[in-house]
Formats: C-alpha cells, structure tokens, sequence
C-alpha cells in the first residue's frame, strides 16, 4: 500500500477500532445485566484501496472527493438475533453522544432488488489525531444472523458474476432471501411467546 493511501485510511482504521469496542461494551454491558442483548455480535473492516478505486470506476464516483463520495470506506456490522433487535441498535445509535447520524436507509422495510435485506447507517466519527479531530465517515450495517447469512453468500457469488446472475441462480437466491425473512419472522414469533411466558411466570410466580 503506498504511504498516502496509508495515511488517508489511517483515520479510519482508527475509527473502526474505536466503534468495534463500544459497540462490544454494549453486548458486554447487557450480559452483565443478564438481559437479552439485541447486539449479537460485531465485525468491522476498513475498504482496500483497490476495493474503493473498483466502486469509483464502477459508481461513477469523483476520487478527488473520496471521503465523501465513498461512505462505506470504515464499515461496521452489527449482527442480531431478532429483526427488533435491528431497530432498538438503530435507536440506541441515535442516542449516541460520540458522533452524528448521517443517515438511516432502511433496506429491511425497503429490500434492494437483489433481494438483499439490512439497516444502513451512516455516521460521522470524529476522530482524535494529534493535530486535531478528523471527522469520518462510517457505514453501520444491521442485519439478523440469516440475513447476514443471505448476503454473504450472495456477495461472494457476486465475486463470481458481477451481479449477472444466470436466471436459475437468480430464482434461487430469491428463494433464499424469502426463506431467509420466513425464518426471522418464524423467531420474531417464538421470541413473543418467549416474552409472554416470561411476564406470566413473574406475575403468577410465588
Ligand atoms: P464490501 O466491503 O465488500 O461489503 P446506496 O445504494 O448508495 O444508496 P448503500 O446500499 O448503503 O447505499 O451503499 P452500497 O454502496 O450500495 O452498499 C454498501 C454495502 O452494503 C456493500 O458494500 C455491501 O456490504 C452491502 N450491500 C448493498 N447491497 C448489497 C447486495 O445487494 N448484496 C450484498 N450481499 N450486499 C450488499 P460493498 O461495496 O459490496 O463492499
């Protein structure tokens, strides 16, 4: 990597090391509570630069203005067990001191064409240097474990086909992506019974 892509990435390598372990301290901070913790668990990586120089060319982008033009340089992922857990990390994102909401696109209610399913957010991190703050922009991704499960897999289909799917392949990640939200509808559905069973023994226990 050359020194300047080095120092260009450097802020957010920074960034997503920061939001790694906060995001961990919620998870963390609910177990200690012993409830249930709507972060299950949290991934981040910051963008190669052959990977952001592929999404100028493609998108169409200006390279003079990267830090603005690609949002998703420093990524996050927050992965959980229920689709409401999805939107009560939305809301704890928007309680936030330590940075500012961008924005929300909500691809859970608005699935893409592909059928790809998640919540994006993006933030603006401020990042402490030496020589003063740097704000940058993140991409927080919220997903469940089977829609993370879907795009995976699509994404490194996509490796192979740059989205030009043969029709039969296509049918079939349709299918999975259907598959993939019946299965967080079937556990959003056990999780209330969960709850329900929950309130009845601690208003009938003793
Ligand atoms: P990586 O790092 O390899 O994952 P926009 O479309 O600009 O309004 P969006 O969707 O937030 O807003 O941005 P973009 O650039 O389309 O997608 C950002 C990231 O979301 C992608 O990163 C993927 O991680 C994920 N994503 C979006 N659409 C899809 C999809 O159809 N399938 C899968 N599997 N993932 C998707 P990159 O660029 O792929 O990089």
């Amino acid at each position: 990597m050359t020194i300047e892509w080095e120092e260009m990435l450097a802020p957010y390598n920074q960034a997503v090391e920061e939001l790694k372990v906060k995001l961990k301290g919620i998870r963390r901070e609910y177990t200690r509570k012993n409830i249930h913790s709507p972060i299950e668990f949290v991934t981040g990586r910051v963008k190669t630069p052959e990977s952001i120089a592929e999404k100028v060319r493609v998108r169409h982008l200006d390279k003079n203005h990267l830090e603005t033009e690609v949002q998703d340089i420093g990524g996050l992922r927050v992965m959980c067990q229920f689709v409401e857990d999805i939107y009560d990390v939305v809301q704890l994102l928007r309680e936030r001191q330590d940075f500012e909401i961008v924005t929300e696109r909500d691809y859970i209610l608005n699935k893409k064409a592909s059928g790809y399913r998640s919540y994006h957010v993006v933030i603006s991190y401020p990042v402490e240097k030496i020589d003063g703050i740097q704000h940058v922009l993140l991409e927080i991704q919220i997903r469940t474990l089977a829609m993370n499960f879907w795009a995976t897999i699509e994404h490194s289909l996509n490796y192979k086909y740059a989205g030009d799917y043969p029709k039969t392949l296509h049918r079939r990640l349709e299918r999975a992506a259907e598959a993939a939200f019946q299965l967080d509808k079937e556990m959003s559905e056990i999780r209330e019974d969960i709850q329900i069973a929950q309130d009845y023994f601690k208003t009938n226990k003793g």
